[in-house]
């Protein structure tokens, strides 16, 4: 079926196309939507909900949200919900990719617990009154520098618990096995078969 995915993140996009396989993966520029939305909740999956109501309301028809980000352990869950705008005063420009990577790596240093996990809440509308979420995660620990050219986001500073690699150092097939991401649109996915 097609699936209008409330985000602007390609690399998103890109990881979803391949784990919901199968189904007609769109963005709301596609439909001629221009979609922004206040990311206001307190947690991932309040935002998922926000970002997919907002988007059925355009679109009408079956959306899906992915709220996501990295909980540090010694951070106390930072940068969490707060992962894309991580080191960027209010209302002023995101960091790049890099430069947030390095902010976290020099906050970490000489820290020795380096625990971490991400996180993904999902939410999938596929009617009014049709609305099914999801949350999934991906534990591993922060690196002491970055490390592969793969994904995108933190993934570079961040080592898989089961490879010891970092997530920037995992094909895109082996990421979506693992991830935050891949876990929980594997579940929707097989929703989506019992639910259409
Ligand atoms: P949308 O809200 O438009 O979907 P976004 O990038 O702002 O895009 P989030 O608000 O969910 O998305 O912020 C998540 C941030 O967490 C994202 O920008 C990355 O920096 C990071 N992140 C999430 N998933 C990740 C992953 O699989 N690998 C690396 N970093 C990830």
């Amino acid at each position: 079926m097609e699936i209008v995915l409330a985000t602007g993140n390609m690399h998103k996009k890109k990881e979803l196309e391949q784990i919901l396989s199968g189904h007609s993966i769109l963005i709301p520029s596609d439909l001629g939507i221009e979609f922004d939305c206040d990311e206001t909740g307190s947690t991932f999956m309040e935002n998922a909900l926000l970002k997919a109501e907002t988007l059925y309301k355009l679109a009408g028809r079956p959306v899906l949200a992915d709220d996501s980000g990295l909980c540090v352990q010694a951070l106390k869950g930072a940068p969490g919900i707060y992962s894309a705008r991580y080191g960027s005063s209010e209302g002023g420009p995101l960091l790049s990719d890099g430069d947030r990577n390095l902010l976290l790596l020099k906050n970490l240093q000489g820290v020795t617990d380096r625990e971490a996990f991400f996180v993904c809440a999902m939410v999938l509308i596929l009617a009014p009154y049709r609305v099914y979420s999801v949350q999934e995660s991906f534990a591993g620990r922060i690196a002491s520098t970055p490390f592969g050219g793969g994904g995108f986001g933190y993934d570079p500073v961040f080592v898989d618990a089961q490879t010891g690699k970092t997530a920037a150092e995992l094909s895109e097939e082996e990421k979506n096995r693992v991830s935050h991401r891949g876990k929980a649109g594997k579940i929707m996915k097989s929703l989506l078969e019992v639910l259409v």
